[in-house]
């Protein structure tokens, strides 16, 4: 295979600049597509050539294969990366790519077609002996044969749409009386979402906590895993928070799980970075449930705590180099935790709250790794993904980690909009959080608007104590007016301009 020269970056906001910044340490030229909204955007900057792909709306900008591989074309990129979201596990633009003579960065059409299909993932992965939660293997076609199923497994059961994923097109069914209505949608549901009806069913594990694992594959059939990542603190299947290694796992656990992720990569002939999805019950049983075929944007916490660059191991796999390190030679380093910072009103529901950056001060220090695409002043566009930044922090120790995210957190300065940094504030105070104990179900359980303003704010103590110590110090006269005065606003409520 050749060797890369210039890469094409399919995609907008942090992971282009990211994916960008690898490319140019491996000596590659790098080429940014943009649409209208996105004129003024670092990755644009960033590139040494960028190219107006179209109208703001994704369907019109980065949705669009034919003008991305037509940019490529016209500037003689050899590759494209298609970054996470947007074309990244579409398995036409993989094959487009391939077709128009260029490298995708990425697996082949046929993996991404096999494990978009949740039924066809479960088929292949059966062969490989990957432990799958009791269900059919097959869609349903006949609803008694399904209901004596559901029946034999147990309720509650999950119907999930093979088209699905991600959390989309799921019914829980508690009882056989609601079976036949709940199909019934859930088959109507699928076939509008995904234009595919296609459903299953599978015992409901309740509160399970989301575990995955960082898998990567080369073009000589050789496979690893790079650890996992813990993602159960999620909101609407919108993770908040990951992190690496997870707290629960055994060196056992983890040495199995591994191997079964391999085994999902090897079930589909997997090359480049992948995802292997599995929930895991209360009493550490594992269960395969999907394989995401892109980098992820949690991608970082595994860079932290095995010091490779994931998107630089891509592109060397995507121009056929051998995987350079053997599974035994891999170790866990540290800690990592990333909490994700989107321009959304936790407040309210969490809201997009969309605007303008009127202060944006980073975090910076030891361990601390922000990945973002934006500077003050700029604007977070309405069109797409409202996250602002990933902050990463890396230490010793999970507690350390914890304390060091806390702080960054607490050193991040955004105004203008409100975030969610003091609900992932909130997170890092919490008890569940700090000991471990915890599933899918934290944020529905603990969260609520009021505990943003109950959760300890540091700049609020040290404020306080400061007070206190001036108050201490000062005449008598002057307590009621500085106490008036003063008075301590939460640092995640702050007023809009
Ligand atoms: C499940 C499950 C419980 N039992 N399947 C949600 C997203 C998609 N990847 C699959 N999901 C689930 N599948 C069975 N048989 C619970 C979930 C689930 C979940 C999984 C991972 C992370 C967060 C979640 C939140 C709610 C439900």
């Amino acid at each position: 295979m050749p060797q890369i020269k210039k890469i094409l970056v399919a995609n907008r906001g942090e992971i282009a600049l990211r994916v960008m910044r690898s490319a140019k340490e491996m000596g590659i030229k790098t080429v940014a597509v943009y649409s209208e909204a996105d004129r003024e955007a670092l990755h644009v900057r960033f590139a040494d050539e960028a190219v107006f792909i179209g109208a703001p709306a994704s369907s019109e900008s980065y949705l669009r294969i034919d003008k991305i591989i037509d940019a490529a074309r016209k500037t003689g990129a050899q590759a494209i990366h298609p970054g996470y979201g947007f074309l990244s596990e579409n398995e036409d633009f993989s094959q487009a790519v391939d077709d128009a003579g260029m490298i995708f960065i990425g697996p082949s059409p046929k993996s991404i077609e096999v494990m978009g299909s949740k039924l066809a993932a479960k088929e292949a992965v059966a062969k490989f002996n990957v432990p799958l939660v009791p269900g059919t293997s097959e869609p349903i076609d006949d609803i008694n044969k399904a209901k004596k199923i559901a029946k034999d497994i147990g309720y509650p059961i999950l119907i999930k749409a093979s088209a699905g994923g991600g959390g989309k097109g799921m019914r829980i069914v508690e009882n056989e009386n609601e079976f036949q209505e709940q199909m019934e949608r859930a088959v109507s549901e699928a076939t509008s979402a995904f234009g595919d009806g296609s459903v299953f069913i599978e015992k409901y594990v309740t509160k399970p906590r989301h575990i995955e694992f960082q898998i990567f594959g080369d073009k000589h059939g050789n496979v690893i895993h790079f650890f996992e990542r813990e993602c159960s603190i999620q909101r609407r299947h919108q993770k908040v928070v990951e992190e690496a290694p997870s707290s629960v796992l055994t060196p056992d656990i983890r040495k199995r799980m591994g191997e079964a992720a391999i085994n999902v990569a090897k079930s589909c002939g997997y090359y480049g970075a992948g995802t292997v999805e599995f929930i895991l019950d209360d009493s550490l049983n594992f269960y395969f449930l999907e394989m995401n075929t892109r980098l992820q944007v949690e991608h970082p916490v595994t860079e932290m705590i095995t010091g490779i660059d994931l998107v630089k191991l891509q592109i060397s796999v995507a121009q056929g180099e051998k995987l350079p390190f053997k599974q035994e030679d891999l170790k866990i380093h540290g800690h990592a935790v990333e909490v994700r910072v989107y321009a959304e009103d936790p407040s309210n529901n969490f809201l997009p709250d969309i605007g303008t950056l009127q202060t944006y001060k980073r975090p910076q220090g030891n361990g601390i790794r922000v990945d973002d695409g934006f500077e003050q002043g700029m604007s977070i566009p309405f069109y797409y993904d409202p996250m602002i930044a990933k902050l990463i922090c890396h230490a010793e120790t999970r507690e350390m980690a914890i304390e060091k995210t806390i702080r960054a957190i607490q050193e991040y300065e955004i105004t203008g909009l409100e975030t969610t940094l003091g609900f992932c504030n909130f997170v890092m105070h919490h008890e569940a959080f700090r000991s471990g104990k915890f599933d899918t179900g934290f944020v529905g359980k603990y969260f609520k608007p009021e505990v943003l303003t109950a959760t300890p704010d540091p700049a609020e103590e040290e404020l306080a104590a400061a007070l206190s110590a001036h108050i201490l110090a000062t005449p008598t006269s002057t307590h009621a007016a500085t106490q008036h005065e003063i008075v301590p606003v939460s640092k995640w409520k702050k007023n809009r301009i």
